[in-house]
């Protein structure tokens, strides 16, 4: 499982207290933590800044880099936003994301055409929000063709089929995780990725829904996932279920993790 360490976002109160008061420890404080807890990339989201995202996203790389060499997966649909940070951020970051919507899909290729770029791609385009595994699959083919053309190496691309509440259609948990399926079979060596909290949008128990979803996408075989790496019962959920959808050599992550007393 590639993990992408969720809790440096601004929707987060702490989080958007810091980033405003520029208190460089707390943020670093929590890039270290995820890192500490094995995260491969660290998001990173200042999305509630509507006239200083770019200022305060750039200030965020900064900041993480200094504490650790995790790469950061820089999340907002603004390109002008992802581009800033870019320019400082060292090593080899990831997309959190190209689309198919046009503006964001046409600034955002040639950024990261015949780089090694890691790059999410999200399954929306400017019809909205796909519902059905056909849509996402049209969107999915669509974006990857195209990053393919543009030299990005599909091991380089993490397909994200956009999770929708299943409190507004009942099918949505599964349109989903058979996306995921097909997006996986289709492209020989891509990656697939998603972030949890809006399956559960609406509905009480959040937190089980989450898990139990995230099991579900792994037995399809989702192979990335944005989540907070603190979380231990989702973090024995997914490995746990990695082992069981037989991506676990001799078992080895599963019993570390049980060594580690992640499932006490
Ligand atoms: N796909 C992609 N990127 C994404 C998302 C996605 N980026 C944003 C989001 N969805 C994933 N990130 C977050 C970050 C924080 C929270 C949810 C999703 C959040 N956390 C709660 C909190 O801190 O209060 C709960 C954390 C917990 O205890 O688990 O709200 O779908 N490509």
């Amino acid at each position: 499982m590639i993990f992408i360490g969720e809790l440096i976002n601004s929707s987060r109160k702490s989080i958007e207290t810091a980033i405003e008061a520029q208190d460089v420890q707390a943020i670093q404080q929590v890039a270290l933590i995820q890192a500490e807890a094995g995260v491969d990339y660290i998001d990173v989201n200042a999305g509630t800044f509507v006239d200083k995202e770019q200022e305060y996203i750039k200030w965020i790389v900064q900041t993480v880099q200094r504490v650790t060499d995790k790469p950061c997966a820089i999340d907002s649909p603004d390109p002008k936003v992802i581009e800033t940070a870019l320019a400082v951020h060292q090593g080899t970051a990831m997309i959190n994301s190209i689309s198919l919507e046009k503006e964001r899909f046409e600034k955002l290729l040639p950024i990261v055409a015949g780089t090694d770029l890691k790059v999410i791609a999200l399954c929306m385009s400017d019809e909205g929000m796909p519902e059905t595994v056909d849509d996402r699959l049209k969107i999915a083919d669509k974006l990857v063709n195209g990053l393919l053309q543009n030299n990005v190496k599909v091991e380089n691309v993490f397909v994200d089929p956009l999770v929708q509440p299943l409190s507004v259609n009942n099918n949505f948990g599964m349109e989903f995780v058979l996306a995921v399926e097909q997006i996986m079979t289709r492209f020989e060596g891509i990656h697939t990725v998603c972030g949890l909290s809006n399956i559960s949008y609406g509905l009480p128990a959040r937190k089980f829904l989450n898990q139990t979803f995230m099991v579900m996408a792994i037995a399809r075989g989702l192979d990335g996932a944005i989540v907070n790496p603190l979380d231990k019962k989702m973090m024995a959920s997914i490995i746990a279920a990695e082992a069981l959808a037989g991506k676990d050599d001799f078992c080895m992550n599963y019993l570390k993790a049980y060594r580690a007393e992640l499932f006490a």
